[in-house]
């Protein structure tokens, strides 16, 4: 589902010496050209979860897996940098889409949101509504056709104007934390000077 038109958009938006730059720390550091599940997790710093923890990091890799060999390669490396360091809210609200698309059938149903809410309730603690209630709500606010389902249309516009819930939603994955790897990550080449640049 257009994968090989958003990995031209991310690529796109990236000078031609940059990406240079990062194909030679991304081969330095995989020299397979492949960074496995593991690599990915080491990378973040995400060692030692809890199952659940384990279970939504490896729904965020296959978010970044777009063509689901299993295996992050250079081009779906340096599409997740741009999301992370460049895209603009809509792009990461589509990302997040994705991620609570879990049967990927292009809608969210409300069992896909309220597992995604629980999963977030398990990582960042209580929260005033219990993840059913806040499920009923946003279906409430947001599902403008009241089908039970959210498009990419209603999820995007709906999160947009909630800042309630866009702030939940940002909490089911922090780009932030990936871009503090991204800007403190492993540089020995570079100094990291050219991350000032991106
Ligand atoms: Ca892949
Ligand atoms: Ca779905
Ligand atoms: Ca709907």
């Amino acid at each position: 589902m257009g994968n090989s038109k958003s990995i031209a958009n991310g690529l796109a938006a990236i000078p031609a010496t940059e990406i240079y730059v990062w194909y030679r720390k991304f081969m330095m550091e995989y020299p397979s050209g492949l960074q496995t599940l593991h690599e990915f997790k080491t990378l973040l710093g995400l060692q030692g979860l809890t199952q659940k923890a384990n279970q939504h990091v490896d729904q965020v890799y296959n978010t970044f897996d777009m063509n689901k060999d299993g295996f992050i390669d250079f081009l779906e490396f340096i599409a997740a940098v741009n999301l992370v360091v460049r895209g603009k809210m809509e792009q990461k609200l589509k990302w997040y889409f994705k991620l609570y698309d879990a049967d990927g059938n292009g809608s969210i149903d409300k069992k896909e949101l309220l597992n995604m809410f629980t999963t977030i309730q398990a990582l960042n603690g209580q929260q005033t509504l219990s993840p059913e209630e806040f499920t009923s709500l946003v279906f409430h606010k947001i599902d403008i056709n009241h089908d039970g389902e959210l498009t990419l249309e209603e999820f995007i516009n709906g999160t947009e104007k909630d800042q309630d819930l866009l702030e939940i939603v940002s909490k089911s994955f922090d780009f932030s934390s990936v871009l503090e790897v991204i800007c403190n990550g492993k540089q020995p080449d570079t100094g990291g000077s050219f991350l000032q640049t991106i």
